[in-house]
């Protein structure tokens, strides 16, 4: 998988794209990823990216040629350009899979108060990663970019097996104890200790309906 960011802050990646799993990703051959920066494509002497909005008010937009010229300078035939903003798709455990079989990722980060409406031609894709909102699209970017990852073939280790874990299951994870066996006055469930994993296999998914029912009741009830 291959990703490009369109960013006005691409040292914001490095410390996030290049650490721990992803960074081994990148080391196996399996994700690659670079940032193009608009401003690099600015017609301005001053290299300017955004203008005050017609019409009015507070902030600046950014200006829609320097992000054409961003996104087409690294396009080819099979690329999808996906937007991140508030005002996008729900992201979700689904999209993350489907996004995995991509080839060729390009996300577009916003800043200011957001970008020339025209621009959203250029877009195959508008996604939100939740209902708030971030100072820029970089966060969210990285967010998408981390979930899609995971679950190329190779990127997780074989125990990390992207089947068995919460969401595909439509269940949250079950718990999950480690050493030691009494933490301040707190055990592991005994039946851990059995070595029936028919009888473990059974408790973990009871456990995992019991912590969907208790925090995430709106998981049950979808289709
Ligand atoms: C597009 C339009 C994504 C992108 C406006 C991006 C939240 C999400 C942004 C803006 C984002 C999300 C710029 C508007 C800063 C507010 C970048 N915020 N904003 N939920 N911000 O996925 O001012």
């Amino acid at each position: 998988m291959r990703i490009d960011f369109v960013t006005l802050f691409p040292e914001m990646f490095e410390p996030i794209m290049g650490a721990s799993i992803l960074g081994r990703a990148r080391e196996k051959g399996l994700l690659a990823w670079s940032c193009v920066n608009p401003r690099d494509f600015s017609e301005d002497k001053h290299r300017k990216v955004d203008d005050r909005p017609f019409g009015g008010g507070p902030g600046m937009v950014m200006l829609a040629e320097p992000l054409a010229q961003a996104i087409d300078s690294v396009r080819t035939k099979n690329t999808r350009v996906i937007f991140l903003s508030p005002q996008g798709e729900p992201f979700d455990d689904r999209k993350a899979c489907e996004l995995a079989k991509t080839d060729h990722v390009v996300f577009v980060c916003g800043h200011y108060e957001g970008v020339d409406e025209r621009i959203m031609s250029l877009f195959d894709e508008e996604l939100s990663i939740g209902d708030y909102v971030l100072t820029g699209g970089e966060l969210a970017a990285m967010v998408v970019a981390d979930a899609a990852a995971r679950k190329l073939p190779g990127v997780l280790k074989k125990e990390d097996a992207t089947e068995s874990e919460s969401f595909a299951s439509g269940l949250l994870d079950f718990p999950q104890y480690t050493r030691p066996r009494v933490w301040r006055g707190r055990e592991v469930p005994e039946i851990l200790f059995s070595g029936d994993h028919e009888k473990i296999s059974a408790w973990r998914q009871d456990a995992a309906r019991a912590a969907t029912r208790r925090k995430r009741p709106d998981l049950l009830s979808r289709a």
